[in-house]
């Protein structure tokens, strides 16, 4: 197939858990994307991009080799293959905030765990034979990895292991196999990825265009608009609970002289926190009214 250098190709989960999300990212940057549910391959209608849609397993493989210029995988797929091959051929652009999960060691109720050293010598069952073996020699504990290539939540009843490593999110899988979660290998979520191989100036010059679209995505889940109305007496105190927020406009309310309406952006992870406080000083209580967008 002649790859068609005006373009960039991007590798998405064809089915799956990550496969509407990553989409959804695409569309959210202003891609349209018109494929069907059993589509192999999409054009962006609008946008110098491809999409191929593969095996998340893939991949890595994918745009290491430099077949597709990007990609969208679990990074628990990722670093499993990392660990297996000799030269790391992608680089991380964006971690997503999607596709959130945990590998995790689980044990059957009844067995106590009292650290990494009760599987010293015992059997442990999982798809992510590498990130597991990571996690034992790091802690110099020898221990039988088998690999299994789905199910693995059945090992233990099937007496093939004594534990499990496996993805856990909500942990009800878990649970109604009679397991429970008692050490972690990895925290992952949904990345982007590029590919290390040199990119010509014009895709790169495409690449960065998507790249900073998304960023401007991710940058817009992240904050919260607050609007609210101050006194004049209020208005540095305020301005002060707001450390993550852009400089806010501060306007004055027509017809109520020495009040202010105030507007700023603030990063997600100070809004809740300073949400109550702000709700405390703004003045009077009755007009005082902190929203997001
Ligand atoms: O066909 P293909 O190879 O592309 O897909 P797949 O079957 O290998 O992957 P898929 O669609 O199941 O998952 C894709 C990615 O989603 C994973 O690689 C993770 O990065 C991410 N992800 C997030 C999860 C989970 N959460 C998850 N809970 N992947 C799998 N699970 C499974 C887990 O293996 C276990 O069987 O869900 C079960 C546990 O879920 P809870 O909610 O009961 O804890
Ligand atoms: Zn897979």
């Amino acid at each position: 197939m002649l790859v068609d250098r005006s373009r960039i190709h991007i590798a998405l989960q064809r089915s799956g858990r990550l496969s509407e999300l990553s989409r959804d990212l695409l569309r959210e940057s202003g891609l349209r994307i018109e494929a069907g549910k059993n589509s192999l391959s999409a054009r962006a209608g609008n946008f110098p991009a491809d999409l191929m849609f593969v095996r998340d397993d893939d991949i890595p493989t994918f745009v290491s080799d430099g077949a597709c210029e990007l990609g969208i995988v679990g990074q628990n797929v990722l670093e499993e293959f990392a660990l297996g091959s000799n030269e790391r051929g992608f680089d991380v652009l964006a971690e997503l905030g999607f596709g959130q999960c945990s590998l995790r060691i689980a044990a059957p109720e009844r067995l106590n765990y009292s650290g990494p050293e009760s599987l010293a010598r015992q059997r442990i069952a999982t798809s992510y034979p590498r990130l597991l073996r990571r996690f034992l020699d790091d802690r110099k504990i020898e221990a039988e990895v088998v690999q299994m290539k789905g199910a693995v939540e059945l090992a233990p009843r099937l007496e093939i292991a004594t534990y499990i490593c496996d993805l856990v999110s909500t942990g009800a899988t878990l649970e109604a196999n009679g397991l429970r979660p008692v050490d972690t290998v990895l925290k992952s979520q949904a990345v982007l990825i590029r590919t290390r191989k040199p990119l010509d100036d014009e895709r790169k010059a495409i690449a960065d265009q998507l790249l900073s679209r998304i960023d401007g995505v991710l940058a817009t889940k992240e904050s919260k608009y607050i609007m609210l109305n101050a006194s004049e007496e209020a208005l540095s105190r305020i301005t002060a609970l707001l450390p993550g927020a852009e400089a806010p406009t501060v306007l004055p309310l027509h017809g109520r002289p020495g009040h202010f309406a105030v507007h700023a952006v603030c990063q997600e992870n100070v809004f809740w926190e300073t949400l109550q406080e702000l709700k405390g000083r703004a003045h009077p209580p009755s007009s005082s009214c902190p929203s997001k967008r």
